[in-house]
């Protein structure tokens, strides 16, 4: 950890909204007045898998943490961006403090020195963009053309089988659908870490499937959370010592999904990376091209590592390499759950929010438990609009489209919000509707969202909508 930067700005804090850029794909991001209240996720596991627990929301009103970057902007576009340039190794903590007639601005950095720079500027919206496509060329960022992709989680969840993947991708070759992967979500395996075994539903082994998928005319992908270990799996029992240690010296347990929390691998571990290398190399074999890696800020979870001496942006970046590294130059990787910019140059494409779910809004976990992490269509739209510039780290990866009208509590307008803003962000365009639920409108629908747009330059600053504040150019709602 050095020693701050602290820069005072000579502006009152009623007169500057502030845009910050939450830690990893599902923390929030967002453009609010600099004396509104960040707010601050209730429980510990929602800290763990929603913000950075090293660098929280403080829960106080007037002051605004965020990572890598922050921008100050006042009602006629001028103001502030401060921005890391560059985050291999390296976490910019920033935080605006509304401090009584002027702001004070705040940047720690954890990890090895690195340049950090403070922009004052006429058009913030110009100079943010122009920062980070300099941070993009420092970290040599890939942007490979967007894919369009079908997903089973947002229909099938973990209940999804062989048969089902297979049913839909037949439904879409006979529908002309332009997919170009099916990807298989989570539910194929025994358990977190144990990845080679199948579970007992999927009715099938995900080794399989690529070969199937291709004779229908789609590339094959499949999701991971390669970082991470199921308490009751054999990984967990067969070694112990690649995992993350609480103070204690005992495997930490983080987070809480599939019931309940889990624990995170030791990138630092030289024998967990070069498992981590086979694991990448073995989908690579089974015939995948396409990998989702999830849950990925596991690797940079604070803890005791083997090499204390590695900062947690490095661990992340060396886990990160070594599946790179066995999954091939040329396969695509989409990044989720991830720290971002620490990300760059080694992804292909990044979920830049939360999860769209058939739903709008989930008001009880953002507004009364402080989570805005949690999936809903309203989450996943107003963080992913909040990382427009992003673009240029890697392909933005806004989720998915839901054009079906059963199984979904969205309505038309909805529906319609959802294609119009995905359309503005640009970047892969996904679905996970059964084909066989879709009737002619929605196979319309469907059609009309896997067209692939370039994303968006936003022309205003803030514009109130559905309940978010955020800002963008067009939509067609
Ligand atoms: C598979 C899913 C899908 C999905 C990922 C990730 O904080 N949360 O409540 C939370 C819920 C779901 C979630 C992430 C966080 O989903 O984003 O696309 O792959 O895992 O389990």
């Amino acid at each position: 950890m050095t020693s701050p930067h602290t820069w005072t700005l000579p502006v009152h804090p009623s007169a500057v909204q502030v845009l910050t850029n939450g830690y990893q794909s599902w923390s929030e991001a967002e453009l609010r007045p600099l004396t509104d209240l960040q707010a601050r996720a209730a429980y510990q596991w929602m800290l763990d898998q929603g913000q950075d627990p090293a660098f929280a929301p403080t829960g106080e009103a007037g002051v605004w943490r965020s990572h890598t970057l922050i921008a100050l902007i006042r009602e006629d576009g001028s103001g502030w961006v401060g921005c890391l340039m560059n985050a291999r190794r390296t976490f910019a903590h920033w935080e605006a403090r509304a401090d009584g007639n002027h702001v004070t601005l705040t940047c720690t950095l954890e990890g090895p020195a690195a340049p950090v720079t403070l922009e004052d500027t006429a058009d913030v919206l110009g100079t943010l963009e122009a920062l980070s496509a300099r941070l993009a060329r420092n970290m040599a960022a890939r942007t490979p053309p967007p894919l369009r992709v079908w997903c089973s989680w947002y229909s099938y969840y973990r209940s999804v089988t062989m048969a089902d993947m297979l049913d839909n991708a037949r439904q879409a070759r006979d529908a002309g659908l332009p997919f170009d992967v099916f990807q298989l979500d989570d539910g194929f395996q025994a358990d977190l870490g144990d990845w080679f075994e199948p579970s007992a539903g999927f009715g099938g082994h995900a080794r399989d499937l690529p070969g199937a998928l291709q004779a229908l005319g789609f590339r094959a992908g499949l999701w991971l959370a390669p970082f991470l270990v199921g308490p009751r799996s054999r990984l967990r029992a067969e070694h112990p010592e690649w995992l993350l240690q609480a103070e204690d010296g005992t495997p930490m347990l983080l987070g809480d999904n599939w019931g309940g929390p889990y624990h995170a691998l030791d990138t630092t571990h030289p024998d967990a990376l070069a498992w981590l290398r086979t694991l990448a190399a073995t989908c690579r074999e089974w015939g995948y091209d396409y990998l989702k890696v999830d849950f990925l800020y596991a690797a940079a979870h604070p803890g005791r590592r083997h090499d204390p001496a590695v900062s947690r942006a490095e661990a992340y970046r060396m886990g990160l390499q070594a599946l790179r590294d066995g999954f091939g130059d040329d396969g695509f990787l989409l990044a989720c759950g991830a720290p971002l910019a620490q990300s760059i140059g080694l992804v292909d494409a990044m979920r830049t929010g939360p999860d769209v779910a058939p739903l709008w809004d989930e008001e009880t976990r953002r507004v009364r438990l402080g989570d805005a992490a949690g999936p809903s269509t309203r989450n996943a739209l107003h963080t992913a609009l909040s990382r427009w510039y992003q673009h240029t780290w890697y392909q933005p990866d806004p989720d998915v489209m839901i054009a079906r009208r059963e199984q979904s509590l969205l309505n038309d307008h909805e529906r319609g919000a959802l294609l119009g803003l995905l359309d503005v962000i640009g970047g892969l365009r996904a679905s996970s509707d059964p084909i066989h639920l879709l009737d002619q409108a929605g196979l319309e629908l469907l059609r009309r969202s896997l067209n692939i747009s370039t994303p968006d330059r936003p022309r205003g600053l803030t514009r109130q909508w559905g309940g978010a504040v955020t800002h963008f150019t067009r939509g067609t709602f």
